[in-house]
């Protein structure tokens, strides 16, 4: 093995990839998703590689740790997050968002992991270990993800293409048929419904139309903090017999802390324990027992860990948020939660509203709701160049450069307000 590998270049490519309409509390998704797709390249030829949020923010910060990154070890794990926590000063307040991407407050993690996990696929490649061994090994062969429902409408504002094979997904039949199809093409053997759309009785009906017609199904929903704590604690009692965990239903560490004295469930969140500091006070207030991790923003594969490991101790279950996302982030994802023994529940995973990739081989394969662990080196995925060079004409060509679900809404409802708590 060569010790005096160097990093030599980065290349970033932001890439836009087809997304449903699909509603949240903060409005509805844009035609185009956007990410970037990160290759670090060393003096000896190898390329690792790496997916993370793609706004203009995001690409910019991105660029601006380019010079940190060169002349790196790619073993140098430690000095690439030291180089990058002092050259990155725009941390800013917290915002209330429901992309994380976008939230300028996370820039040091964001851009801590993004460059760890292409140095983590350049070792393993080096190594000739795939990234879950660089982690610790494996604790299992597969990882669970669970069916991702939306509220949706059958088709975009202005119909930039072709509607998807999704149609319609309000009515509880409907939702009901979205779950159907999505667990017949993956095989997920948990559910989980992003609410905070329609009034609570509507998605509290659509939760009891699924529970009727999967019984025994472990069932979520998240309402992304777009219920007030009143109408969290009212939903509680019908909610309680039906859900495993219940998911950032309303606003604030103090608001979670109360409603857990009104419930029986679990509360899960990726909106109110995001940072240590915010798990400190958790721990303090007492309020959330699952903490969805999330890679991209918690600092990467080994901050997880870390993550994992607080959770361990503390007594707190562990599961994985996502946001739209293509195969390179479900790789790292699959990776990081093969090495966390105390992985409680199924992850999230947006990957079956996608219907584009850049990975050769075209689209991850899931059995049974699981993706399968590589054994390859590295992340084990490999970038298809013509299908990169495709999306990222295609983010060219949209016109989107920083996701904004409100104003989108906007464009089929002009008085949505976008303000939250809502219902
Ligand atoms: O994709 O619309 C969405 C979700 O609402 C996403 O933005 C959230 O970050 O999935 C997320 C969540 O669990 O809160
Ligand atoms: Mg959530």
């Amino acid at each position: 093995m060569n010790r005096d590998v160097r990093i030599t270049q980065v290349r970033i490519t932001p890439v836009a990839f087809r997304d449903g309409p699909l509603l949240n509390a903060a409005g509805i998704h844009e035609p185009w998703a956007l990410r970037a797709i990160l290759e670090v390249e060393t003096s000896d030829g190898r390329v690792g590689i790496n997916e993370t949020y793609g706004d203009a923010s995001m690409l910019s910060l991105l660029e601006d740790c380019k010079p940190h990154i060169l002349g790196l070890s790619p073993f140098a794990l430690n000095r690439m997050e030291d180089r990058l926590r002092a050259s990155i000063r725009r941390e800013q307040a917290p915002a209330y968002t429901l992309a994380p991407g976008s939230d300028p407050s996370r820039n040091t993690a964001k851009a801590i992991s993004a460059y760890e996990v292409a140095m983590l696929d350049l070792q393993g490649q080096i190594v000739g270990a795939p990234v879950v061994d660089l982690l610790g090994g494996p604790v299992r062969s597969s990882v669970a993800y669970s069916a991702y429902l939306f509220f949706k409408y059958a088709e975009h504002h202005g119909q930039p293409y072709e509607p998807d094979a999704w149609g319609e997904g309000i009515s509880p039949q409907q939702i009901v048929a979205q779950a159907r199809r999505m667990i017949s093409q993956y095989g997920f053997q948990s559910i989980k419904l992003k609410g905070g759309v329609f009034e609570p009785k509507h998605e509290i009906a659509c939760m009891r139309a699924l529970h009727e017609a999967f019984p025994g199904m472990p069932l979520r929903l998240d309402p992304n903090a777009n219920w007030s704590l009143a109408t969290s604690i009212a939903a509680a009692p019908e909610l309680d017999a039906i859900l495993e965990y219940y998911e950032d239903p309303c606003p604030g560490l103090d608001g979670m802390a109360e409603l857990a004295k009104h419930t029986r469930l679990p509360l899960a969140t990726n909106m109110v324990v995001t940072s240590m500091e915010e798990f400190k006070r958790n721990v303090q207030t007492q309020s959330v027992k699952v903490v969805l991790s999330d890679h991209h923003y918690w600092g990467g594969l080994r901050a997880t860990q870390q993550l994992a490991h607080m959770c361990r101790l503390w007594d707190l279950g562990l599961s994985m948020h996502s946001n739209s996302h293509l195969g390179i982030s479900l790789m790292a994802m699959t990776h990081v939660a093969a090495a966390v023994p105390n992985l409680s529940y199924a992850c999230d995973t947006h990957y079956p509203w996608q219907d584009e990739d850049i990975v050769v081989g075209g689209r991850i394969p899931f059995v049974e709701g699981s993706v399968r662990v590589p054994s390859a080196p590295g992340l084990g995925v490999q970038i298809d160049r013509d299908a990169l060079a495709k999306l990222h004409d295609q983010y060219l060509a949209c016109g989107i450069r920083q996701r904004d679900d409100r104003a989108q809404m906007r464009k089929y409802d002009p008085s949505f307000t976008g303000a939250c708590p809502r219902f």
